[in-house]
């Protein structure tokens, strides 16, 4: 019964007198049903989009408990105008062609955006589970930082409205835009007037940078500008779900030096649509110190009872996460070394877990962020240097700071920064010092057991070089997030392309891909690199300066014929020297 009656409190456009019934109605439903007697409608932190009142609804609280649903609705959208309901837009042939046009400086499709609602609905795509769950009334409070620089009108003021409007108002201190120095028209005097009128300026705030601070030092201005027990960040273009906060903030009474990423779904930057990205992945890194998602850790798979448990991941994407602001600043804030954009993602997540700290990932908690193929704006660093390299020093900084010997893999990729000034990093060390950090190899054997070393419990690692010709395998510059063929190339010395690896069990690989061929394979049939599995498509056996064999084929590595560049292929073993491989190493 209650949840037929919230179901009608939620969804339709509320008009005054059927709320007040509403309001009576619930009222005595949850006197009957032995509800306690706290229930209030919230105090409110915003008015409608023209300054018309909209009203919210919370649910009872049932001994001390809450459910995930707060929700306000604009009265003044309509329920089928664009984008509600996180549909994507349809833009006419000129509408396009300016969307178009915009798209290179924009980064996203600007004019579908203005023509959604600031206050648009989207898809509730939690686990129905999750709606079961009771949280406690009393929570933590928190402080929500967003911090952008330039970003456009309406992804950034539809990020605030979905914070305000899907967060109960009694959780949510404040919401504090931090502006980091934007330069773009409408973020100045426009934007004050703006949350002014729609606001209550004790909840939304605007703070502004004095300087470009890049995203990292941005972030802990709002951090120390935050007066909430715990700080969530979110990027400037994003819409927070029904029910978001909630699972964060009982997640860290529960465990403050846990920090919390909710599951991040998908705003097209195209159409705008919202999309579920589903549950279960998890964040993890190339040793390039890019960010990669990967499936969840089998131990927590096996660990977890239900698939709307938190769980745990050995990294987070750096834009949406949440900490108890007294432990954020503990374990060292971040970095401000750093500049710009790229590396604090990792450096934050390494950290936290080597400094006794975890990182969970939560199914029920939900933002849609718009994922943009570029930038837009430079990336001018503090020193004044243009197009600055700045997520390459940013992770040569981590890496000295946390990595150890592991450090060793990223320089791999990136030789150059070997010798690059990167900056004073001794307060780093010293924090690492004083907070008696768990060093690099723990973190792998107890964080991340799943992540590949190239070149440790392997049975040969390096170049693979083929004597006769002078080739070694290589991976050609491809995309290596995609499918593809290996070929050779003349053998490079210390080049992160040609670096393979025989591991124990035989697969001869990369980090993430594995070299396989399929057992229909005939004489002279390429080879392919696919994500890793253990079967036997993908088993090789192989000797020092001996033949790579494929046994589920019978079939040999092989260069005969082959040219610079060209794919190396497989063909009937028979000992030929084109068929013989040594690698740089062996165990
Ligand atoms: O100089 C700057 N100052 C800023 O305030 C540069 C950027 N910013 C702001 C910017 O307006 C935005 O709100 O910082 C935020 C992040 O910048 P984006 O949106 O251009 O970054 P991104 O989404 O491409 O990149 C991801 O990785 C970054 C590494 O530094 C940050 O951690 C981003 O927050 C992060 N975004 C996410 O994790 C969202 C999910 C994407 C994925 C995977
Ligand atoms: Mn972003």
């Amino acid at each position: 019964m209650v949840s037929r009656l919230r179901r009608t409190l939620l969804y339709p456009r509320v008009t005054l007198g059927r709320l007040l019934a509403l309001a009576v109605i619930l009222i005595l439903a949850c006197g009957f049903i032995g509800f306690t007697d706290v229930f209030s409608f919230p105090a409110r932190n915003a008015v409608g989009d023209k300054g018309a009142p909209v009203a919210g609804a919370v649910v009872g609280e049932k001994r001390g408990k809450r459910r995930a649903d707060y929700q306000v609705r604009s009265d003044k959208v309509e329920r089928d105008a664009p984008g509600e309901n996180g549909q994507g837009v349809v833009l006419t042939k000129d509408e396009q062609e300016q969307a178009d046009a915009l798209f290179k400086k924009e980064a996203f499709n600007i004019i579908a955006s203005d023509k959604i609602s600031l206050q648009r609905t989207v898809p509730d795509v939690r686990d129905p589970k999750c709606k079961d769950i009771e949280y406690d009334a009393e929570l933590p409070t928190a402080s929500v930082v967003i911090i952008f620089h330039n970003e456009a009108w309406t992804p950034l003021l539809r990020t605030v409205w979905s914070v305000i409007n899907r967060s109960p108002p009694d959780l949510l201190k404040e919401v504090v835009l931090l502006d980091d120095f934007s330069d773009r028209d409408g973020l100045g005097g426009k934007l004050e007037k703006y949350v002014a009128e729609n606001f209550d300026t004790n909840v939304v705030k605007i703070v502004r940078a004095k300087s470009r601070q890049g995203l990292i030092s941005a972030r802990v201005r709002g951090a120390e500008a935050a007066t909430g027990d715990v700080v969530i960040f979110l990027d400037s273009h994003c819409e927070a779900n029904v029910g978001w906060l909630e699972p964060i903030l009982q997640r860290i009474k529960e465990s403050p030096q846990t920090m919390i990423c909710p599951m991040i779904d998908v705003i097209s930057d195209h159409s705008l649509t919202y999309s579920s990205t589903g549950h279960g992945s998890s964040g993890g890194f190339w040793w390039s110190l890019h960010f990669k998602w990967v499936s969840m850790q089998a131990a927590e798979n096996k660990r977890r009872k239900s698939n709307v448990e938190p769980y745990r991941s050995p990294t987070m994407a750096g834009g949406l996460f949440a900490a108890d602001r007294k432990w954020f600043f503990e374990v060292g804030a971040y970095d401000e070394g750093m500049d710009v954009w790229g590396g604090e993602n990792l450096e934050i997540s390494f950290r936290n877990w080597m400094c006794h700290g975890t990182l969970e990932f939560l199914p029920c908690s939900r933002v849609g962020h718009i994922f943009r193929a570029s930038h837009p704006y430079t990336f001018t660093g503090r020193d004044g240097t243009p197009n600055k390299d700045t997520h390459g020093i940013n992770s040569a900084r981590l890496a000295e700071v946390w990595m150890d010997g592991y450090k060793r893999l990223f320089y791999l990729h990136r030789q150059e920064l070997e010798k690059k000034d990167i900056g004073d990093i001794s307060e780093r060390k010293a924090l690492r010092e004083k907070l008696k950090c768990h060093d690099f190899k723990w973190y792998l054997d107890n964080v991340y057991p799943e992540k590949f070393i190239p070149d440790e419990g392997v049975q040969g690692f390096g170049q693979l070089k083929n004597d006769k010709s002078g080739f070694c395998l290589d991976m050609l510059g491809k995309d290596e997030k995609l499918t593809l063929n290996i070929g050779v190339y003349h053998c490079q010395g210390k080049s992160s392309a040609q670096l393979f690896s025989l591991s124990k069990d035989g697969q001869l690989r990369r980090e993430e891909n594995c070299a396989d061929v399929t057992k229909h394979a005939r004489d002279g049939e390429v080879v392919k690199m696919y994500p890793c599995h253990k079967m036997e498509s993908q088993k090789w056996t192989h000797v020092k300066g001996g033949e790579m064999k494929h046994p589920a084929t019978g079939l040999c590595l092989d260069v005969e014929g082959v040219s610079n560049a060209g794919d190396v292929v497989v063909k009937k073993c028979s000992g030929s020297d084109t068929q013989k491989w040594t690698f740089d190493h062996y165990e």
